[in-house]
């Protein structure tokens, strides 16, 4: 096992690192920007070392800086976290090619999955059901794509291969917008990812996002970790995730989480992933897959009882995962409430000092973030603080159990999500389960306020 790793991210997610480094025994050197120079978990860190200002370019997404970091703190291997340098193929390459150990999957396979066409091709050949739609980057000639587009019927999504997360798409309603649609994509996709290809999808009207947590190593096992919902989102931002997913009867979940785990042996994948689903009509349909940890993980980590964080670890080292699918064994209901530093029905961010914070607590409540009384909340990432898990046995106990959580959160200085947070576990729809990517900002257009 390592004896030091360096952690590349920052707030809650850096903490979660650290406290599964600890818990193994690793020495944690923590990175930090000027702007989070007081924060308490860089405190507790074995090492920290400042490598930039406040601005992410020049910090957490300076690879030079993060390492030289390593290099002249004897770490061994390099956590990304989620977001920033995550899902960076050069990254991953640069820090193998250093000599350190990247707690994630190969340049490789990052690289396969960054490019959504060769992704959607790398799951068909491995036997996991996708949107119907092109076969590969649509061609040129205009009389080709109409052809394509005829057989996959009306509406269509035009996709950038360099896309995801909901970045460089247009829905197509009629073969008159089609070629434009086409084109002006193309455009935006080179300026944006420096790649024009686009793809087509059939468009899905009315989907839930439903993804698998799949774990591998580097003896050809592979487990899927059942499924998270995510349909709870605005503007790509999922904010309640939950786990199983309400109303999806057990077999379609265990034959789609085979195929993953089947995917994930085929193309050789280490480490920690999500394949990332849209479920309409009884149907499951591939879209994207992620090569890194989850904001959302712990919902999985709580119905399963697997430390998602340390197995990443541990696969990385070179170590057997120490389950077969056998031994995985789902238990009640997991919700998380993502907390964020933002006005609850504006969205604008919100950040800030911290006057007073006040977790929950109590049997089945997990709260994963790095604020405190007098935290100041810097403006210049993403406004996410925190998440309150609640697990029970049933998702009406885990219901139950977040609204007490909410009740006792206490959160002064700045705004938060919390208020919306309390009137959506209150909501008759959300309640009933299995609402689609679109409920949430349908609600919020009738709670205009
Ligand atoms: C789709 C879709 C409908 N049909 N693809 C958005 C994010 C990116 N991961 C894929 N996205 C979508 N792809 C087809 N063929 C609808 C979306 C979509 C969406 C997906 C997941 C979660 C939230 C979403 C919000 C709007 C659109």
């Amino acid at each position: 096992m390592f004896k030091k790793i360096l952690i590349a991210n920052r707030g809650e997610i850096a903490l979660r690192i650290q406290r599964a480094c600890k818990e193994m025994g690793i020495k944690a050197v923590m990175v930090y920007s000027e702007a989070d120079r007081e924060a308490k978990y860089v405190k507790l860190a074995d090492e920290a070392v400042c490598i930039g200002p406040a601005s992410s370019t020049l910090s957490y997404l300076n690879m030079p800086a993060i390492i030289a970091t390593a290099e002249v703190t004897d770490a061994e291997a390099i956590h990304p976290g989620y977001g920033f340098l995550s899902e960076n193929a050069d990254f991953a390459e640069r820090v193998e090619k250093s000599g350190f150990v990247f707690i994630g999957p190969s340049s490789e396979n990052i690289r396969l999955m960054g490019d959504k066409v060769s992704a959607k091709q790398a799951m068909i050949k491995s036997g996991v059901p996708c949107v119907p739609g092109s076969e590969g980057a649509l061609p040129e000639d205009p009389k080709e794509i109409i052809r394509i587009a005829r057989t996959v019927g009306y509406p269509v999504i035009i996709k950038a291969a360099g896309g995801g997360g909901g970045r460089g798409m247009r829905v197509v309603h009629t073969e008159a917008a089609l070629i434009h649609a086409v084109q002006t994509t193309r455009a935006e996709a080179g300026a944006a990812f420096g790649n024009p290809q686009v793809y087509m999808e059939k468009f899905l009207e009315r989907p839930r996002h439903v993804e698998i947590q799949i774990l591998a190593d580097t003896f050809k096992n592979a487990v899927w970790l059942g499924e998270r919902d995510c349909s709870m989102q605005r503007r790509h931002q999922k904010i309640i995730e939950e786990a199983p997913a309400p109303g999806i009867p057990r077999r379609v979940i265990e034959k789609i989480g085979d195929r993953c785990a089947a995917a994930c042996k085929k193309i050789g994948y280490r480490g920690a992933g999500t394949f990332e689903f849209l479920y309409e009509d009884g149907e499951f349909y591939f879209i994207e897959m992620n090569t890194r940890v989850q904001v959302e993980h712990p919902v999985t980590e709580m119905v399963t009882g697997v430390d998602i964080v340390q197995m990443q670890i541990r696969v990385a080292a070179g170590e057997k995962l120490p389950f077969t699918q056998r031994q995985i064994e789902m238990r009640g209901h997991a919700i998380e409430c993502r907390i964020n530093a933002e006005d609850p029905y504006k969205f604008t961010p919100s950040p800030g000092r911290v006057s007073l914070w006040h977790a929950p607590g109590g049997p089945g409540v997990r709260v994963d973030s790095h604020v405190y009384t007098n935290y100041f909340v810097p403006p210049n990432y993403d406004s996410m603080i925190g998440k309150i898990i609640c697990h029970g046995d049933t998702r009406d106990q885990a219901l139950a159990r977040m609204r007490t959580a909410l009740s006792e959160t206490v959160v002064e200085g700045i705004q938060t999500n919390i208020p919306l947070h309390r009137e959506l576990m209150a909501d008759a729809k959300f309640i009933e389960g299995g609402t689609s990517i679109h409920y949430l900002e349908g609600w919020l257009g009738q709670h205009r306020r």
